[in-house]
């Protein structure tokens, strides 16, 4: 069978972004959805981000995870090319510890919307979930393969301590 392509692009700022954006990848893999993740800076690599965008909406990618640090504009950015969803991950690096990358992501001004998560990790997690909730909105199996996601995790709750 042809290999249906990615359908989730993970963007970076930085190769030092992947120990916390590896966990949307994960959780999407656990998902069985292919994705493609690409160190992309707004800022470094102003023209890789744009061919990448391109690129993706010419082929299979449907929704966007951009993560970022420090005076995160990457989300925002993507966002300006695209008119897939993008959902932005702010990340902790630098002395702010990602509070500046919340503050950058969350407050876009009106007209170009990023679906900002929590910082770091679980937001990078919570990205990936949430992207494959977008993508079960037209596939079926999808969205059985993310009922029985959400059964296990409840069913690995212990009752009590
Ligand atoms: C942002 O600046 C990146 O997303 C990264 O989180 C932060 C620092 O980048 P490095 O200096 O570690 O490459 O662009």
């Amino acid at each position: 069978m042809d290999d249906p392509g990615p359908r989730v692009g993970i963007l970076m700022g930085s190769a030092n972004d992947w120990e916390a954006m590896q966990a949307a990848e994960k959780a999407l893999a656990e998902l069985g959805v292919a994705s493609d993740a690409r160190v992309i800076s707004a800022h470094r690599t102003p023209e890789r981000l744009t061919r990448f965008l391109r690129e993706a909406e010419e082929g299979t990618i449907e929704v966007i995870i951009a993560g970022a640090g420090m005076s995160a504009h990457l989300a925002g950015v993507t966002a300006a090319h695209t008119l897939l969803p993008v959902l932005g991950v702010p990340l902790a690096a630098g002395d702010l510890r990602g509070f500046d990358a919340l503050l950058s992501t969350v407050q876009m001004p009106g007209g170009i919307p990023v679906a900002t998560f929590g910082i770091g990790k679980a937001g990078a997690k919570n990205a990936g979930l949430f992207a494959a909730a977008i993508l079960a909105l037209g596939d079926s199996a999808l969205r059985e393969r993310l009922a029985k996601y959400r059964e296990a995790q409840s069913a690995a709750v212990p009752e009590r301590p």
